[in-house]
């Protein structure tokens, strides 16, 4: 919601609460077939993207989100080459996909073109590796997509919205059996799974419906400022399970992690490690 001094505010469920910042100057605003698409300027943030007035990213600290999402799915699947995003039309899940040597073909597969469109204007340093050429972009159901592939992908991630409007199949029990499908056998997957500090509940049932179809889920924590609580988590589940927290790649991520503002070695076997209301709540 906009309000007339230029505040952006992002309410909570609830009306109780509210994230705010000052929009110094809207940039883009549409209506797609999915969703409000806006993006704004703020001087602290720079660029920030809302769909349907929910904060997706800001050139400040996308990386808190993106290096969490990517990377810790990344070092536990094995030797990733071939891996899918969904969702993520701005192109930061593909970029730290890319710091991955071995990697030879991402596919995003983003249901609403618009979003890529606003990326490519006010997101041009995320945007551009959408052009690399082992990227393939699809404008597509991300849903629809997956259930028409088996066995294809080392890793996927799911970069979704919050489950509300386009986003909603994207948390269901049907989409991650449908996920763990199109997994190769070594193969992993991460989604971002909202704030167990605000959103407790929501965050418990979409774990609960992510071990349902993978017989595991090891959710973990990353501080997004961001977001409201500043919060928030991601959940990782295995094709074939293991141990996430010793289980994985340090090579690799020591070498890619070089390259990472957020995510290390410590941070990757630290992430897993949850508080009590948390544990209590899964
Ligand atoms: N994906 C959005 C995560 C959920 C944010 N929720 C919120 N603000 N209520 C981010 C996409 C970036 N690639």
């Amino acid at each position: 919601m906009m309000m007339p001094d230029s505040w952006f505010i992002e309410e909570f469920e609830g009306r109780v609460g509210a994230l705010s910042f000052h929009v110094d100057e809207v940039l883009f605003e549409k209506k797609s077939m999915y969703q409000n698409v806006k993006v704004v300027k703020n001087s602290f943030f720079g660029n920030v993207m809302l769909l349907d007035d929910l904060v997706m990213l800001t050139d400040k600290d996308e990386f808190f989100y993106h290096d969490m999402l990517v990377h810790v799915p990344m070092a536990c699947a094995d030797s990733p080459e071939n891996v899918l995003i969904v969702g993520g039309g701005d192109g930061g899940s593909v970029r730290e996909m890319l710091k991955h040597p071995g990697v030879r073909r991402v596919v995003l597969c983003e249901i609403d073109g618009m979003v890529i469109e606003a990326a490519r204007e006010f997101f041009p340093a995320l945007s551009s590796y959408l052009d690399d050429g082992r990227v393939e972009v699809v404008v597509a159901d991300g849903i629809e997509y997956v259930r028409a592939h088996k066995n294809e992908f080392d890793c996927i991630c799911i970069d979704s919205t919050d489950p509300i409007g386009p986003a909603v199949g994207l948390f269901s029990t049907e989409f991650y059996g449908n996920i763990r499908d199109a997994l190769t056998d070594r193969g992993a997957m991460s989604a971002q799974t909202e704030s167990p500090a605000w959103s407790l509940e929501q965050f418990s049932s979409i774990v609960h419906n992510m071990r349902q179809s993978f017989g595991n889920a090891y959710p973990y924590l990353v501080p997004i400022p961001c977001y409201p609580s500043g919060l928030w988590s991601c959940t990782l589940c295995f094709k074939q399970d293991r141990n996430p927290a010793e289980d994985f790649d340090r090579k690799r991520t020591e070498l890619v992690s070089e390259k990472c503002r957020y995510y290390n070695t410590d941070i990757h076997r630290a992430c897993f490690t949850l508080p009590n209301f948390v544990k209590q709540a899964l």
